[in-house]
């Protein structure tokens, strides 16, 4: 008895406040209904795609107060089931970049006297942050990372001198890195700068100009060498990643490369004419190197690409042997960019890139369209998995479709001739996630999977 009388003024009060609540909600949706009829549709609409591209737009959102992240301007939308991301950042056109030997970092020069320093392993994420440093009172035109990916060497527009850069660590424990000058060294060349390159080995810097020269430096930017090199006029200058050549070309219709020799005591000998690559019928407008410096890729004006092994006796008179050229028919000046593993060659004129694989020789996809702007870079990751491309003041990172074909179909190859069950068992895993690997990129695209 006494229970239920004490049990009826509770259930009394739960009716009443719920009545309240239920009222009072009626009341405000009713109100703003009225009041607000636009609002309403347009809180709609937007749960939609919001639903949609829910991991998108929550990772963007997160992120936000912690470092400076990309902007969202407006841009030409490229989309392509071969591109990873696009960097934005820069704020005027990107002129040069380069990867970190470790491989974890990427470092982009643009006209405004920005380098900024992107992550690697952000190229799979939907945010990408960036460390900025400045080139203070000037503008870097090309960069390289040192052989301990801790320093940077640019050539500077103004000075046409060469300033070296040191990563650094911030004092306040933030663990932030710091891009700061460390020394510039004096200006030698007559014409502008277009190349860098610093030895693998960490003892010597080159620099060539636009004219025919090209200077060997120490460390501590004294000249070691000059090289001449009768090109009439300079359009590429590099190291190979070996750490002992130096190579160039030109107006001419061939790319000459120098050894560059020290003692066993470590001192500097002398630059020593190395090998040339021969065959092409007009000026070379770029070349590149693979890792281990045994294949050689060049474009030039004379609408070709070829791809040459350079791992030759060339003191023994050997010359380096042409594996494969292609057509290609950009207008215009047009880069090169070749594989670490030498298997794919890349080659970027106006805004589009033309992928081939260098093994076989044959063309693969044509992306059209990848910038607004003409290209300025192009350049494969140190992992072989992306290539990038610059063009205007944004990045394009691309997957590296390509190679990974590439290590499927040698992979068949493999298979087909194999003997023993263990050995068709480590290829038949190998295999299946080799294609597992490509597929996941062809299908992880917006509108499904191409070729
Ligand atoms: C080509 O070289 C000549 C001198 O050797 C120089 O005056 C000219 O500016 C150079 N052209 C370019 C594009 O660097
Ligand atoms: C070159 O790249 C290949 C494939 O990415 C890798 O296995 C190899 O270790 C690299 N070699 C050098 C010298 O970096
Ligand atoms: C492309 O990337 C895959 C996976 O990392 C790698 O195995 C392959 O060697 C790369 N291909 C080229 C041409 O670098
Ligand atoms: C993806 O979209 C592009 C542009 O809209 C189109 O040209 C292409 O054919 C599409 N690919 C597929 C597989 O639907
Ligand atoms: C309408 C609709 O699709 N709603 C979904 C929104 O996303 C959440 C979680 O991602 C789902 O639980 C909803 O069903």
């Amino acid at each position: 008895m006494s229970e239920e009388e004490a049990s009826l003024p509770v259930i009394a009060v739960t009716a009443a406040v719920g009545a309240v609540v239920l009222l009072f909600t009626l009341l405000c949706s009713v109100f703003r209904k009225e009041k607000q009829p636009s609002e309403k549709e347009d809180e709609q609409e937007k749960k939609v795609p919001t639903n949609v591209s829910s991991e998108k737009s929550s990772s963007s959102k997160k992120n936000k107060p912690v470092s400076r992240t990309t902007k969202k301007t407006p841009q030409v939308a490229f989309s392509h089931p071969w591109l990873s991301c696009t960097l934005k950042g820069h704020s005027s056109r990107i002129v040069s970049l380069d990867f970190s030997p470790n491989s974890k970092y990427m470092i982009s020069a643009s006209e405004d006297r920005a380098l900024m320093l992107w992550s690697v392993k952000e190229f799979q994420q939907k945010e990408h942050k960036y460390i900025r440093g400045n080139v203070e009172l000037d503008t870097a035109t090309h960069i390289v990372f040192s052989p301990d990916s801790r320093a940077l060497v640019a050539s500077l527009a103004n000075e046409n001198a060469v300033r070296i850069f040191r990563l650094g660590k911030k004092d306040d424990g933030s663990h932030s890195v710091t891009i700061s000058g460390a020394v510039t060294f004096p200006s030698k060349h007559q014409q502008d700068i277009i190349g860098v390159g610093i030895s693998s080995t960490g003892k010597w810097i080159m620099t060539c100009s636009g004219d025919t020269t090209i200077l060997i430096w120490d460390l501590k930017g004294e000249v070691l060498a000059t090289i001449e090199t009768h090109q009439v006029n300079n359009s590429c200058g590099k190291v190979s990643p070996c750490g002992r050549f130096v190579a160039s070309s030109g107006f001419t219709s061939d790319v000459k490369a120098w050894e560059v020799l020290f003692d066993k005591t470590g001192n500097f000998q002398k630059v020593k004419r190395a090998f040339e690559l021969k065959g092409h019928l007009a000026g070379v407008y770029h070349f590149d190197f693979n890792n281990d410096s045994r294949r050689m890729a060049s474009v030039s004006k004379d609408n070709t690409w070829k791809v040459w092994d350079t791992d030759v006796q060339y003191d023994m008179g050997q010359d380096p042997k042409l594996l494969h050229s292609g057509q290609v028919n950009f207008p215009g000046p047009t880069l090169v960019a070749l594989s670490p593993d030498g298997r794919t060659v890349a080659v970027g004129g106006d805004a589009s890139i033309s992928f081939w694989d260098a093994v076989q020789g044959q063309p693969d996809q044509v992306l059209e369209n990848v910038h607004a702007e003409s290209m300025s870079c192009l350049k494969f990751d140190i992992s072989g998995r992306y290539l990038v491309c610059s063009g205007g003041k944004h990045v394009q990172v691309i997957h590296n479709v390509t190679g990974y074909k590439a290590t499927v179909a040698e992979l068949e190859e493999k298979l087909r001739v194999a003997s023993g069950p263990g050995m068709k068992e480590r290829l038949k895993q190998q295999l299946s996630e080799a294609r597992e690997a490509l597929n996941s990129i062809l299908s992880s695209s917006p509108n499904g999977s191409s070729k």
